[in-house]
């Protein structure tokens, strides 16, 4: 069996096990993660069972998560390096909605460039619990029982006719020329924003459209991370035939500077992706 099969039936075996600690840890912690948020109990529990199981794999080198400061596991050992958000979304789980745990596989030591993945998943954990996995140009739908996971669809491509929008920060925070684009997209999409890029990106997945967490006005690098979230996700986004853009152009070619690094991040049909950059560059 291949060390990317191996890590991607790690990760679906752990699901039922994230999933299942949940229920008794929806309270924050006194720390915040690197990037300055509140941790629930959840985030430190799925980060801790992921990072366990993960680097005991041969052939992973490192693990790095949205959750710890540093880079565990040895960077200079041959194998792959993993960037993971545990629990995507998490602050969702004081309301009970949708969640996410997102996973890259980088062939370079973090941080690393978007063209070093070589396979990206993410699992959903949704009213079931399903997994995406892209490898390659090939992206799997999975759905997640009892830690084994059985295919559902294969060679997903994003529908061409986009359905849905959503988009992150507040209204007032967004920069002109990203709300006239907004406007404009409002017009034509249906809204599904439920404050987990896994759940948002999901809907973009199946149905086709667009989803965003822009830059702000004061915060131009927007919310989301490059090597935990934008990268993986624009991996995945790609793989199925759709685009993914920091404003200027793929995320894939956004220079990596540091571990815990912000990017905008816009996904989606290439058609929606293309008119977001025009509308950006005006
Ligand atoms: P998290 O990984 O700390 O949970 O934060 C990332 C999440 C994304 O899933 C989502 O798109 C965004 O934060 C939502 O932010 P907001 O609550 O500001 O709308
Ligand atoms: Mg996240």
């Amino acid at each position: 069996m291949s060390t990317l099969t191996r890590i991607i039936d790690t990760v679906a075996a752990t699901a039922p096990d994230i999933r299942a600690g949940l229920t008794g840890r929806r309270t924050y912690e006194a720390e915040e993660n690197p990037s300055g948020e509140a941790q629930l109990a959840a985030d430190l529990y799925a980060d801790d069972l992921l990072s366990e199981r993960l680097l005991a794999l041969d052939g992973v080198a490192t693990y790095a998560s949205e959750e710890r400061d540093d880079i565990d596991g040895n960077p200079d050992a041959d194998g792959y390096h993993l960037a993971c958000d545990p629990l995507d979304g998490s602050s969702n789980l004081k309301s009970n909605n949708t969640m996410g745990t997102i996973l890259g596989v980088y062939d370079a030591p973090l941080p690393a460039s978007g063209h070093d993945l070589v396979a990206a998943a993410y699992v959903l954990f949704g009213p079931i619990t399903t997994m995406i996995v892209a490898e390659g140009d090939s992206v799997t739908e999975y759905v997640i029982e009892d830690g084994d996971k059985r295919a559902v669809r294969e060679d997903i491509t994003l529908p061409p006719e986009p359905v849905t929008y959503g988009f992150g920060g507040r209204v007032p925070e967004w920069t002109p020329a990203f709300t006239e684009f907004a406007r404009e997209i409002e017009q034509e999409l249906k809204l599904r924003y439920g404050g987990a890029m896994i759940g948002d990106v999901n809907q973009v997945l199946t149905y086709g459209g667009i989803f965003a967490y822009p830059g702000l006005q004061s915060r131009p690098e927007g919310k989301l991370r490059l090597q935990f979230e934008g990268n993986p996700i624009a991996y995945i986004v790609e793989a199925a035939g759709g685009r993914s853009s920091d404003g200027t152009g793929s995320l894939l070619s956004v220079e990596a500077t540091g571990l815990h690094q912000r990017v905008p991040v816009h996904v989606g049909n290439s058609r929606l992706i293309d008119r977001l950059e025009a509308a950006l560059a005006d």
